[in-house]
């Protein structure tokens, strides 16, 4: 037994320097066979032992090299499939979690393990196993879980949270937690070793879960990665349904369309991107620029479809605010300079649905809201009782004690989620910390990615992939091609940091033409952990990295 695994242990080593997907550096020779990676391990009887009381395994199945797993429910309307896998053993759970609830986790559990777990989120309300990303993690040979959340749904529907507190509590924390402390378990089970490192991606919701666990459940990760965390979703929401308000109804004299919205964008643009001192198409700095909306009035009444009335300038200055209410209490930050404001403020008859489902099934418990009457008593009640107990508090102080890390990132382009909400909880992490005379940056880093909108994606050329959860590229089973290393991939940075001390100072995004790996690299270049941005050197090509720096301002 014992020759046969070091048998093992030689081919996979051999397999893994000839495999050119493979991540660079030392990760690779901390990869080994498990005993029972056999595929005669990947049964249901292999995992009865973790099974709490009522639990079942809904099924196993033996992946091939380069097999695509396919699932054959409808997961939620989420991807069904996940393409191009190495080989592996895909295992899927159901558990129940109280009386009247339970949730779904499934994992992937490569024959190449590296020894690591790495969990993923959702979005949303949405219920849905993260097939695509576990694909994409499954190749850096993470052991990897997502779990439905405790239902299955699309991403802006939350009917099914109506009068179920206990589906609300799983999807607000419980069945990530418990479908971690499970899928360790799992890994246990099937390859006789334990996970060495324990780490965390999401973006958006899976953010905000990132961050959950990381408050309410310290033990569950060494590291942790949170894109456009949705973490103060009792203010977050309201936000999204009231922004629109002022743009409503569409007959309202100030009211603007989408189609207006695209000359808005044009126009924030013209004024935002040269003043971070490249005009380039990319806002680097939207905290920092000095926007004149009045430059969009209309001179006349000739052409209102490529500027503004004064009616629709008051609507403009609505969207483009901080919702400060009563007392001068602050809310909820603005979008900002930059995102697309259509998504959430160029409805046509009603508020953004991801708001009003919020309202309606979590905090006041009916499906016929009349979503005029909105106001800031919405976000009050939603406080009182952290509706479906989602929201995230700055409790980090354990998290940071027992060496965990956090890498935070967001795009400034986020067109869901204001990115001041993630300046805002690095702020008030910030200030828990510092008058105990504790820094944050031995720890946590802020990456805000100039131009991304949320989580994936751009409109203005801007170079934004840097291999994070839900950021699959077609013709690209995972990492970054061509530049597999801590400098551009965010999981490699993260295993980096925890496992070797070494600090993410910068991570590369990439551009690539078309957003197609087979069309080559269009731009790379450094995001810098917050406040410091990058900085243009002034002369060589813009494209290029090495042109640019990290600068304090
Ligand atoms: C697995 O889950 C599917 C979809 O929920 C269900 O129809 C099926 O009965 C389950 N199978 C087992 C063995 O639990
Ligand atoms: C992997 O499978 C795809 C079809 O899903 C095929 O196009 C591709 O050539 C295969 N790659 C390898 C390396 O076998
Ligand atoms: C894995 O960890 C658990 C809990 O600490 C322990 O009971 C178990 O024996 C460990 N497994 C191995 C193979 O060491
Ligand atoms: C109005 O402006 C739009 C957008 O700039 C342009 O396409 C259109 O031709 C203009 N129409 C008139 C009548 O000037
Ligand atoms: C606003 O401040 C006044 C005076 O302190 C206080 O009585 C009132 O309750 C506050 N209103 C809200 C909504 O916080
Ligand atoms: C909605 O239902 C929950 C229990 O699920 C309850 O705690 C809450 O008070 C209700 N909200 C309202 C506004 O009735
Ligand atoms: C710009 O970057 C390239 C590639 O690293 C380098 O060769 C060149 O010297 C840089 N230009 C300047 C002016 O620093
Ligand atoms: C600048 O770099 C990009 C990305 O590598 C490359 O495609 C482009 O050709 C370069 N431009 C010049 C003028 O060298
Ligand atoms: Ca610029």
């Amino acid at each position: 037994m014992r020759s046969m695994a070091m048998a093992m242990w030689m081919a996979l080593a051999l397999v893994a320097v000839a495999d050119p997907f493979s991540p660079q550096g030392d990760f690779i020779s901390t990869r080994q066979a498990a005993s029972s990676n056999e595929s005669s391990a990947c049964q249901p009887l292999t995992f009865s032992s973790i099974l709490p009381s009522g639990g079942l395994v809904n099924f196993t199945q033996t992946i091939p090299a380069n097999g695509t797993f396919v699932d054959s429910t409808d997961n939620g309307g989420s991807p069904r499939t996940a393409p191009n896998l190495p080989p592996l053993c895909v295992v899927k759970f159901t558990v129940p979690s109280s009386h009247a609830s339970s949730f779904d986790f499934a994992l992937f559990l490569p024959d190449q393990w590296n020894n690591r777990f790495m969990a993923t989120g959702n979005g949303g309300f949405g219920g849905f196993i993260a097939w695509p990303d576990m694909g994409a993690f499954s190749h850096y040979g993470f052991a990897t879980m997502s779990t439905n959340t405790g239902h299955y749904s699309s991403a802006s529907d939350a009917s099914w949270a109506l009068m179920q507190p206990e589906k609300q509590i799983d999807w607000g924390y419980r069945a990530m937690h418990e479908s971690v402390m499970l899928a360790k378990q799992a890994i246990d089970a099937y390859y006789n070793q334990n996970s060495s490192f324990n780490y965390y991606s999401g973006c958006s919701t899976g953010g905000r879960q990132g961050l959950k666990e990381l408050t309410m459940f310290p033990e569950d990760f060494d590291g942790i990665i949170a894109g456009a965390p949705a973490w103060w979703t009792t203010h977050l929401q309201p936000w999204t349904a009231q922004v629109a308000l002022a743009n409503l109804p569409s007959s309202s004299p100030g009211h603007i369309s989408a189609a207006l919205f695209e000359t808005i964008l044009n126009e924030i643009v013209k004024q935002c991107d040269p003043q971070d001192g490249l005009a380039d198409g990319i806002i680097s700095d939207p905290y920092g620029c000095h926007f004149i909306p009045e430059k969009l009035l209309c001179s006349g009444p000739t052409n209102e479809s490529a500027c503004l009335t004064s009616p629709q300038l008051a609507t403009l200055y609505h969207a483009l605010n901080d919702w400060v209410d009563v007392n001068q209490t602050f809310v909820f930050p603005r979008l900002a300079l930059g995102a697309d404001l259509s998504a959430l403020v160029g409805v046509t008859s009603e508020p953004n649905a991801l708001g009003l489902t919020y309202i309606e099934n979590f905090v006041l418990n009916t499906t016929d809201y009349d979503w005029h009457t909105l106001d800031y008593r919405i976000v009050q009640l939603a406080d009182a009782r952290d509706a479906g107990h989602p929201t995230v508090n700055y409790d980090v102080e354990q998290y940071r004690a027992q060496g965990g890390k956090l890498i935070q990132y967001q795009g400034w382009a986020d067109q869901l989620i204001p990115t001041g909400s993630s300046i805002y909880w690095h702020s008030q992490v910030q200030q828990s910390l510092v008058y105990q005379g504790l820094d944050i940056d031995s720890w946590y880093r802020l990456f805000l990615i100039p131009g991304m909108q949320h989580c994936t994606g751009t409109v203005t050329g801007a170079p934004w992939y840097i291999a994070a959860a839900n950021q699959e590229l077609p013709g690209s089973p995972y990492s970054v091609p061509g530049f597999m290393d801590a400098e551009h991939d965010v999981t490699l940075a993260m295993m980096d940091w925890v496992e070797r001390d070494i600090a993410p100072d910068g991570i590369i995004a990439t551009k690539w033409n078309n957003d197609n790996v087979a069309d080559g690299v269009e731009i790379q270049r450094p995001v810098c952990p917050y406040p410091q941005q990058a900085r243009y050197s002034g002369s060589g090509n813009t494209s290029l990295p090495d042109n640019w720096s990290c600068q304090d301002l």
